[in-house]
């Protein structure tokens, strides 16, 4: 196949969340439809991940991977920057709203996404242990406090600084993550945050097409 005039990005051939938005290329997605860009994607199972000619693309053997051209990027953070620099509509022209918008996208990432992850990985990974239930409540305290302290800084704001940018992207799509737990009904402002992300025609765009790989799929009656 001659190579595509379009990014290419990576995502699941089968993702574990059968279709529920929750992979990373999920925030990919959002930040193309945000900016008016058309991209392609290359479905990538599993096990061809780990093969040496998608490690080439990234190193650890994930989804996302970017490509364009000669240009190939791994890491969601690194290419929805890499979009929102490319393209007007993610990050602001005034230098220092910019840098701010770059440093959400740095908090979303950083200091609220590795909380989140960690209560993945214990309800997933440490069901069993016979300290789970002690460790569950610990986790979840992590990350209301992490919740708190970003709910006071938002306010009664509809982004985190201004327009929405990037940083929200970002933000959003991190939040998106607890839905399920129930802890984000805790912070009323940080639900209709995430809500307002959830509702923007990119992100429904996004979120379809993600979807339309799920549903095109033969059941596997799992
Ligand atoms: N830091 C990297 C980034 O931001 O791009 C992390 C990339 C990453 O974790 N990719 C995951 C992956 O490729 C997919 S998104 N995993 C396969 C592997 O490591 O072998 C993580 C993910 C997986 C499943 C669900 N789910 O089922 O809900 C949600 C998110």
């Amino acid at each position: 196949m001659p190579p595509s005039l379009l990014p290419v990005i990576t995502v699941f051939e089968r993702s574990p969340d059968r279709g529920k938005g929750l992979a990373r290329d999920m925030r990919v997605r959002w930040a193309f439809e945000e900016v008016g860009q058309p991209y392609e994607v290359r479905l990538v199972s599993f096990s061809a991940m780990k093969e040496p000619a998608h490690r080439a693309l990234h190193p650890f053997g994930q989804i996302p991977t970017y490509e364009e051209g000669a240009l190939a990027l791994f890491e969601s953070g690194a290419i929805v920057f890499h979009i929102a620099e490319r393209h007007a509509g993610l990050l602001p022209a005034d230098p220092n709203a910019r840098a701010r918008a770059i440093t959400w996208m740095f908090a979303a990432l950083n200091t609220i996404e590795p909380p989140i992850l960690d209560l993945q990985t214990t309800r997933i990974l440490e069901r069993d242990k016979s300290w789970y239930e002690q460790r569950l409540p610990v986790v979840e305290d992590r990350i209301r406090e992490r919740l708190a302290e970003l709910s006071d800084r938002l306010g009664n704001a509809d982004w985190l600084d201004g327009a929405f940018s990037a940083g929200d992207l970002m933000m959003v799509s991190v939040l998106l993550r607890l839905k399920a737990s129930r802890l984000l009904d805790e912070y009323p402002n940080l639900f209709a945050y995430v809500a307002r992300g959830e509702a923007r025609p990119a992100y429904r765009r996004a979120f379809d097409a993600q979807l339309a790989i799920f549903t095109s799929q033969p059941s596997t009656g799992r």
